[in-house]
């Protein structure tokens, strides 16, 4: 007998929009639901990818890493990301919550370093296989909120050392994928107090869960 094949959900947004946050609240409701859960990032999630993280985000390598690079760096974690955590466990009948993917490729290496859409597309079909997301929430804030956020936690990494304008591309980018593929996205207003951003969570993640269960039984 076949294991059913559990779901993807991943979470994108801007610099502090709050993903790190609200993640233990979707693990606890997707387990109350009966889920088998697992919590992964990107880029990350794997031995390799944590390494690789490493140097993307390391901030005394601002400046000397070329677009070109970044993108393939980005894709090599989530080569090992997909092979290595995602399919095994969704083939499991896990379902798997990830702080970002593919969606973040195109907003940042996309919208924020002007990388061609259509190679971060190849790279997507070859290197990510092709994995989709099952539902995705975008935390949506203004970019100047995010950033007083992120730059209140701690000390910036190397992409938080950009300016203004280019997490303005990355929100813009973020937003027309969300506009383009409504089925899968769910956009979250992440400006609102922490409660209220549980809230619109706790609903999105309610209605999928609702769609799923609706259609265990057919
Ligand atoms: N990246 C990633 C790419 O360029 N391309 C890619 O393909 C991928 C996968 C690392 C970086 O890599 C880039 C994007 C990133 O720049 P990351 O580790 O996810 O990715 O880094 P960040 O987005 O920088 O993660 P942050 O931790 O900054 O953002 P979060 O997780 O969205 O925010 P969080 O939850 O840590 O919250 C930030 C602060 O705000 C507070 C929290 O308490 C915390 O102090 N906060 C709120 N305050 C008020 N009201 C609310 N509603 C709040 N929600 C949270």
């Amino acid at each position: 007998m076949s294991v059913r094949r559990g779901k993807f959900i991943t979470l994108e947004g801007g610099e502090g929009a709050g993903k790190s946050t609200v993640l233990s609240a979707v693990r606890e409701q997707l387990v109350a639901d009966g889920a088998d859960v697992i919590i992964t990032r990107e880029p990350g999630g794997t031995p390799a990818g944590e390494a690789i993280r490493g140097v993307l985000l390391d901030p005394a390598l601002h400046g000397a890493i070329a677009p070109e690079t970044e993108l393939l760096l980005m894709f090599a974690a989530r080569a090992q990301h997909v092979r290595e955590t995602i399919k095994p466990a969704l083939a499991a009948g896990r379902w798997v919550l990830s702080d970002r993917f593919t969606d973040a490729s195109y907003a940042y290496q996309g919208g924020g370093r002007a990388q061609p859409l259509e190679r971060i597309a190849e790279l997507e079909r070859w290197a990510a296989d092709d994995l989709q997301p099952d539902l995705t929430l975008l935390l949506d804030l203004p970019v100047g909120i995010g950033l007083a956020r992120a730059r209140g936690r701690g000390p910036a990494d190397r992409i938080e050392l950009e300016a203004q304008d280019f997490f303005e591309r990355v929100r813009a980018a973020y937003r027309a994928r969300a506009a383009a593929q409504p089925a899968r996205f769910r956009v979250i207003d992440a400006s609102q107090p922490l409660d209220a951003v549980l809230d619109q969570v706790r609903n999105a993640i309610g209605e999928f869960l609702q769609t799923q269960n609706d259609g265990a039984g057919s």
